[in-house]
């Protein structure tokens, strides 16, 4: 066995040796976590809709390669908001996901992590606290400062119609929801200049949640400003990726 101590004395490794793992069981857990995974997939049912929810899951399962069983939800037609549907999901929202065992996922950035844990792929979500941290810190920045305050400025405004029968409704606040969601675009363009995505060197939960948003913007008369160059030029880098039309 060639050295590579330099001619100094090679250290005894005997305390190391308790932990020392057999490649050949980490092959073996590799294996068992993907045919688990694949199991998961196949059972789930992901219960989908229109609308910029359900698409960022969409999203986020493709650019794991995951390859959901889907059951569509006729959102016009207030399918959501009928007893059946709700007995998933209490909220009447869409979109949700049906686990394996029978119970209920809803909420798309837990559906994301619950997927990102249990998929194959690389974790867009984050491989060490630190990065899972900055994930869920650019997500949570990107829904209550932009998400959020777009989709109700579309609920109280042009979305009025279907919503007003449906939760309670401020259509004289609309104007100023669409306004903040602007101006905390302009903000984050300044925060990802230089940066290929929003959380760090990979697509993350925050870019795929973002993209979604910002796609649904542009056909309910809330286009982002193009002059926002940082954020224009990485809308038009998540625009090329293959998942940006699950
Ligand atoms: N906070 C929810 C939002 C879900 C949501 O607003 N879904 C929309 C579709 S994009 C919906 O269900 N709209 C129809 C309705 O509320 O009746 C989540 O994260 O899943």
């Amino acid at each position: 066995m060639p050295s590579h101590s330099g001619g100094m004395p090679v250290p005894q490794l005997l305390p190391c040796r308790r932990v020392r793992i057999n490649p050949d069981v980490v092959i073996l857990r590799e294996l068992k976590r993907v045919m688990t995974s694949n199991l998961r997939e196949r059972c789930m049912k992901f219960y989908n809709s229109l609308g910029p929810n359900p698409q960022v899951v969409r999203m986020f399962a493709a650019e794991k390669g995951m390859d959901l069983d889907t059951v569509e939800i006729d959102i016009m037609a207030g399918e959501n908001r009928q007893a059946q549907y709700m007995s998933k999901n209490p909220a009447g929202q869409m979109p949700c996901l049906e686990l394996d065992d029978g119970s209920n996922l809803s909420e798309i950035t837990a559906i994301c992590e619950y997927l990102d844990e249990v998929g194959p792929g690389a974790s867009l979500i984050g491989d060490s606290p630190e990065q899972r941290a900055a994930t869920r810190m650019w997500t949570r920045r990107v829904d209550l400062n932009i998400c959020e305050n777009m989709a109700n400025g579309f609920r109280y405004a042009e979305g009025l119609p279907l919503f007003k029968d449906r939760i309670s409704t401020i259509p004289e606040a609309a104007e100023g929801l669409k306004q903040i969601a602007r101006e905390r675009l302009g903000w984050l363009d300044g925060l990802i200049s230089g940066r290929e995505f929003i959380a760090g060197d990979s697509v993350s939960l925050a870019d795929v949640l973002l993209f979604c948003f910002l796609a649904f913007g542009k056909t309910i008369g809330q286009p982002y400003d193009e002059g926002l160059a940082n954020l224009h030029a990485w809308y038009q880098r998540m625009e090329t990726r293959p998942s940006a039309s699950a």
